[in-house]
């Protein structure tokens, strides 16, 4: 049920923009007093000191049961997030068939089968077990063996892996020896997952399994050194809306030869030999920063935080990456590219600015987009005016020196932590001790991020998990010029009057990454936040008061 927006408020309207402790007060005033004490410590007021530290926030902590958050399932960020954009491996689901038909190509991670060989794209298809009340009593594993033969004699793909929904883990299958079985039977690499969604407290747990299965059965498994220079891997950029092809275009003006993206447009063939780096790149450092440490620990492949989100970032990534590699033709050719891309957006953003200037934005996204995206309002002269994301970490709102403080609880415990030695014959660290400090020296920050907190302003709300209670609150509150969320909130926000653009899956746009994806996005918020049919949208229980007094008004 929606909350009504009251109109002229005047006890809402006094608080705007003044002070954050009396807004963060209203936001929990309706919850019973435990519930408010633990979303008092996921609501933070931010502070930044002298040194860069902020205010704890309580993260990665289950839902309150009856709060309607924005969050997703282990199975979704294992299957949907992680492996999904990988187009040559065959995903089956194991289990009913609503998993799998609903996250089916609902991401809009974009792939480009031409480039591989084969052509082979099995995006395009679902595949599950369509379990049926036989195979919960009886078991699904005959069902998912039969599943795994099928498709196997159906496409002939070089890989299969097999996700485990929540019933799989109740009636105890053992997917992981089925697909043992049928790799031996078939041939080909055959792995499982154990993903269930009710695993860990949100998708965040299944980014973690993903990375271990992915970094345990393919990663390592074809030494083949690559022809090319300055090579690289880009690790959490999934090809929304074609942001990988735009990052991959920047990369072949430099000069960078990328072995394999983790994992828009990508092939499991990549991954297969992505240990022969020099160096990972990681965007979107929540879904898979496990790969980047276990690849550095095992292989010596060091790993630097880039941002191809808004055309600064962009630009400062690229020069970092070329500062890495120490290459005065590498780090000419990079600048060269930057003269002749940047111009052109920062011609765009001189347009568009002066309309978007001052306007407000709110961001509740994910893991690291609401960081990341940012960087583009601000660009546009926009001020953020609340964040926060569904499923991050503290270290992803604090930064990474929070790392060893964090407290270890039942939940994480509950997902595997890989113990990963150096390879006795591959281990070869990229560079010298002497050579990785001196990098240090010039700025090259490796194995660290700063995460959301720090670049936020003073006073700014972060709101870890947002509930649709409290989103409801802060736009009443608030009317931001456009809020950003997925499509689960659109329209229920649309309904407020605020516009709404959907930072997972870029609704029908993108790329919004690199230089050419930034003056996409310009145009896009500008078309937003200057569109004037948000001010004759009224809600039914603006039109018709009997509704408000129906639903109540607060
Ligand atoms: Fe990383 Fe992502 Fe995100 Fe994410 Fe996601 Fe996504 Fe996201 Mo939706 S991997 S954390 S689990 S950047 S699907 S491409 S948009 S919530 S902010």
């Amino acid at each position: 049920m929606t909350t009504p927006v009251k109109d002229n408020n005047k006890e809402q309207l006094a608080l705007e923009g003044r002070d954050p402790e009396k807004i963060k007060k209203l936001l929990i005033k309706k919850y019973p007093p435990k519930v408010a004490r633990k979303r008092a410590k996921q609501i933070v007021v931010n502070k930044v000191a002298a040194d860069g530290t902020v205010p704890e926030i309580g993260s990665n902590v289950r839902t309150v049961p009856g709060l309607i958050s924005q969050r997703g399932c282990c199975y979704a960020g294992c299957k949907g997030v992680v492996l999904g954009p990988t187009r040559d491996i065959i995903n089956i689901t194991h289990g009913p068939v609503g998993c799998g038909f609903y996250s089916w190509l609902t991401r809009r991670n974009q792939t480009d089968p031409d480039s591989t060989e084969d052509g082979h794209n099995f995006m395009t298809y679902c595949f599950t077990t369509d379990m049926q009340e036989e195979e919960i009593i009886f078991g699904g594993e005959k069902k998912l063996k039969l599943a795994i033969q099928e498709a196997y004699d159906n496409f002939h793909p070089k890989a299969i892996a097999v996700f485990s929904t929540c019933p799989v883990g109740l009636i105890g299958d053992d997917v992981h020896s089925v697909c043992r079985e049928m790799k031996q039977k078939l041939g080909i690499n055959v792995f499982g997952f154990s993903c269930e969604g009710y695993k860990g407290v949100s998708q965040s747990a299944g980014h973690h399994i993903a990375n271990n299965g992915i970094f345990t059965h393919v990663v390592g498994t074809d030494d083949t050194v690559q022809e090319g220079d300055y090579k690289i891997n880009m690790l959490g950029e999934y090809n929304i809306g074609g942001d990988a092809f735009e990052i991959e275009r920047l990369f072949d003006l430099c000069g960078f030869t990328l072995i394999s993206t983790y994992s828009g447009n990508s092939s499991i063939d990549k991954f297969a030999n992505s240990h022969t780096a020099d160096l990972n790149l990681i965007m979107c450092h929540r879904s898979i920063n496990y790969v980047a440490e276990m690849m550095e620990k095992k292989y010596g492949v060091p790993w630097l935080k880039v941002n191809f989100i808004g055309a600064e970032a962009t630009a400062k990534s690229l020069r970092k990456m070329a500062a890495y590699f120490e290459e005065p033709k590498l780090m000419e050719r990079v600048e060269e590219v930057i003269a002749a891309e940047l111009p052109a957006v920062q011609a765009a953003a001189a347009e568009i600015r002066p309309r978007t200037e001052g306007k407000r934005a709110m961001l509740f996204v994910g893991g690291s987009r609401a960081h990341h995206y940012q960087e583009l309002f601000a660009e546009l002269g926009m001020k953020t005016l609340s964040a926060g994301y569904e499923f991050a970490h503290r270290d992803d709102y604090e930064g990474r020196r929070v790392l060893p403080g964090i407290k270890v609880d039942a939940d994480s415990r509950n997902i595997e932590e890989l113990v990963v030695e150096p390879d006795e014959e591959k281990y070869s660290p990229r560079k010298s001790e002497a050579a990785m400090d001196a990098l240090k020296e010039k700025g090259v920050d490796f194995s660290g991020y700063e995460g959301m907190m720090p670049e936020m302003n003073d006073g700014a709300l972060v709101i870890d998990d947002i509930s649709q209670h409290e989103t409801e609150k802060m736009i009443a509150m608030f009317k931001p010029d456009i809020f950003c969320a997925g499509i689960k909130e659109k329209y229920a926000i649309q309904k407020m009057g605020v516009p709404l653009k959907q930072l997972h899956s870029y609704d029908y746009g993108g790329p919004y990454a690199g230089f050419k994806g930034a003056v996409n996005f310009y145009r896009e918020i500008d078309r937003m936040v200057n569109s004037r049919i948000w001010g004759y949208l009224k809600a039914p229980w603006q039109k018709s008061p009997e509704l408000a007094a129906r639903y109540g008004t607060d």
